[in-house]
């Protein structure tokens, strides 16, 4: 089962990147401890699930192994879920799936919708568990050369309703499905505020939408002259939290962010302007 909504707000996935490379916050839990710590963290401020992923896919990044992906996610999965979180595994891979599902993951979330690892699909049915299928064209190391779209939310939208019909062919049950328009995957800054303006396309599949936006570069440009260096990654909360209220009037199920309480706090306004008699 999906996890609902409550308090008329999406609910908020906070992030646990055990990556020595990340792009927003890179080996800072990259160590199990400091990574379940950090998850504890996040909970404690609010965060409704938990993601925890091994794999950067940062642009340009380069995979680890399938041995040091597991070594990196299992200890950090099976201590957060044993005290309660709801945990989902950021995996393109099968078998770290199915071995985060024993862990006691409880949603696979895969940032290819299950084209990376031909496995994933039947995995992902055969636990009967949520999956998250993002729109993705290629692994991060060149995906920015397919970067190239007429209509980036109709693009989008048809691509990810291709892969919801191979999901759905394989065995996953549509209650479980959940669908990511992939906000920096294969997309230019103008592509991102192109699928952030037409978000109602993507909530229009008719399936639960997480939106991930948080840190990313696209909003670390804001302001700032042609040509400058963009703001670092910790800068971009406000602006995440900016996105996040967009999202959530866009009528989404949840938003994906690294710092809890901004977004956290200007989801709480907007459901309370938006449910207000
Ligand atoms: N973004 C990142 C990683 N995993 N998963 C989903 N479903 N959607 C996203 O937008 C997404 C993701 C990259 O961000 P990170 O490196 O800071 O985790």
């Amino acid at each position: 089962m999906i996890p609902t909504t409550s308090g008329g707000r999406p609910l908020v996935m906070g992030v646990v990147n055990v990556t020595p490379d990340s792009f927003s916050d890179g080996g800072q839990w990259f160590e199990p401890e400091a990574a379940i710590a950090h998850g504890r963290a996040l909970l404690s401020q609010g965060a409704d699930l938990l993601d925890v992923g091994g794999e950067s896919t940062r642009p340009g990044a380069d995979r680890p192994p399938v041995e040091e992906e597991l070594r990196r996610v299992l200890p950090v999965v099976e201590s957060l879920a044993a005290e309660g979180a709801t945990v989902s595994v950021d995996t393109m891979r099968a078998e770290v799936a199915a071995r985060a599902i024993e862990a006691g993951a409880s949603i696979v979330n895969d940032v290819s919708g299950g084209l990376a690892d031909p496995e994933m699909a039947a995995v992902a049915a055969d636990s009967g568990l949520p999956f998250i299928a993002m729109h993705w064209r290629g692994h991060s190391r060149d995906m920015q050369d397919r970067a190239v779209y007429a209509d980036v939310p109709a693009e989008v939208c048809a691509e990810l309703a291709e892969r919801v019909e191979h999901l759905l062919a394989a065995g996953i049950a549509r209650e479980n499905l959940v669908v990511d328009p992939g906000f920096g995957f294969a997309k230019l800054a103008a592509h991102n505020w192109s699928l952030l303006r037409h978000l109602e396309q993507v909530v229009g599949l008719g399936y639960p939408v997480l939106v991930g936006t948080s840190r990313k570069a696209f909003l670390g440009r804001l302001g700032l002259p042609e040509g400058s260096a963009p703001r670092p990654p910790v800068e971009r909360d406000v602006a995440t939290a900016a996105t996040s209220v967009y999202a959530a009037l866009a009528g989404v199920w949840a938003v994906r962010v690294h710092n809890v309480p901004p977004t956290l706090d200007a989801l709480r306004v907007a459901a309370a302007v938006t449910g207000a008699p």
